[in-house]
């Protein structure tokens, strides 16, 4: 009994030191279910429709963000239910497992469990792999899982943080073979599932919203390029970004950058620093592709004294 007691004691001391440097790997448990269901795009503001029958994680595009630390095991489940017409799978690019077994389609009524353990910190896409992928990511099955680093040299907190989603849209969400072969297939630009999502400037439909931020804050971006085809050349127009760590690993630091290519499937952090000496400040996050831009890639951050202190916190570093 004496000998259980001083074990207890030790291990909870072990545990405490070790809980405070952070070294303590947990499980996290994620379970998506596929819904197939009509979207609303803002798609009107180039031409398409408001809405898209679109294939998603949840019920939303993107997806909801996975957060874990590095060294954290994922406990994934997918649930593909009955009254869906195609089988889905997923594919998080932070994990290194199978592509035959746990990347496998998932048939309508059916599911599919796996784990990875988060080996590699950064940003990292997840999304749907079941044929044709093309597909599946342009109706929308695709988000970000974000696995905080351990080593946090070269990483100074951010006082917000906002997740951007790039990608294509596709009015014509059944012509997969379009989406391919036809350059011109594309019409849009969806941030965050939204055509000019974060610009009441060139909306014709007046925007939804913008990112806020107070004058002097680091800003932090997560931003994943999930078009199909296209790289996206992201610039900040009246800044220049602090930092930009690439795979959002910030071992991969780069200073002072005014433009940063992201590759297709490509996801990476930026830090913007909003100018302290004014009192209201509007920066124009855009892929500088002005054939993307003038479809609807131009998010307005705008950082002033009153910003609204829940946006880039939470469940607000996607605004909705
Ligand atoms: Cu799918």
């Amino acid at each position: 009994m004496k000998k259980m007691k001083k074990v207890t004691c030790v291990a909870f001391a072990a545990a405490a030191l070790l809980s405070t440097s952070g070294a303590f790997a947990k499980t996290v448990e994620i379970t998506m279910t596929a819904r197939e269901v009509d979207v609303a795009t803002n798609g009107k503001a180039v031409g398409g429709a408001d809405t898209m029958a679109a294939w998603t994680f949840d019920g939303t595009i993107p997806g909801k963000p996975v957060r874990v630390n590095e060294g954290d095991t994922v406990d994934f489940t997918l649930i593909n239910p009955p009254e869906n017409k195609n089988s889905h799978a997923m594919d998080f690019h932070a994990a290194q497992v199978n592509v035959l077994d746990e990347f496998a389609p998932v048939k309508p009524g059916e599911q599919k469990h796996f784990k990875f353990e988060a080996k590699v910190p950064g940003v990292f896409m997840y999304h749907c792999g079941a044929s044709p992928m093309v597909q599946h990511i342009a109706r929308g099955m695709y988000g970000v899982i974000i696995v905080e680093p351990k080593d946090r040299k070269n990483y100074p907190k951010a006082d917000r943080e906002y997740v951007l989603v790039q990608q294509e849209y596709f009015p014509d969400v059944e012509n997969y073979g379009a989406m391919l072969n036809d350059a011109n297939a594309w019409k849009g630009s969806l941030i965050n599932g939204k055509v000019l999502h974060y610009d009441p400037v060139h909306d014709p439909n007046g925007g939804h919203d913008v990112l806020e931020a107070l004058p002097g804050e680091r800003v932090r971006i997560f931003f994943l390029n999930a078009n199909v085809n296209l790289p996206v050349a992201l610039h900040p127009i009246a800044s220049i970004w602090d930092r930009v760590y690439i795979n959002g690993n910030p071992k991969n630091t780069l200073y002072g950058i005014q433009t940063y290519n992201v590759a297709v499937a490509e996801a990476d952090t930026f830090d913007i620093v909003t100018p302290k000496d004014k009192d209201v400040a509007g920066i124009a996050i855009v892929d500088h592709s002005m054939n993307a831009a003038l479809r609807g890639a131009i998010t307005v951050l705008v950082s002033k004294k009153d910003a609204d202190p829940k946006k880039g916190h939470g469940e607000q570093i996607i605004l909705k």
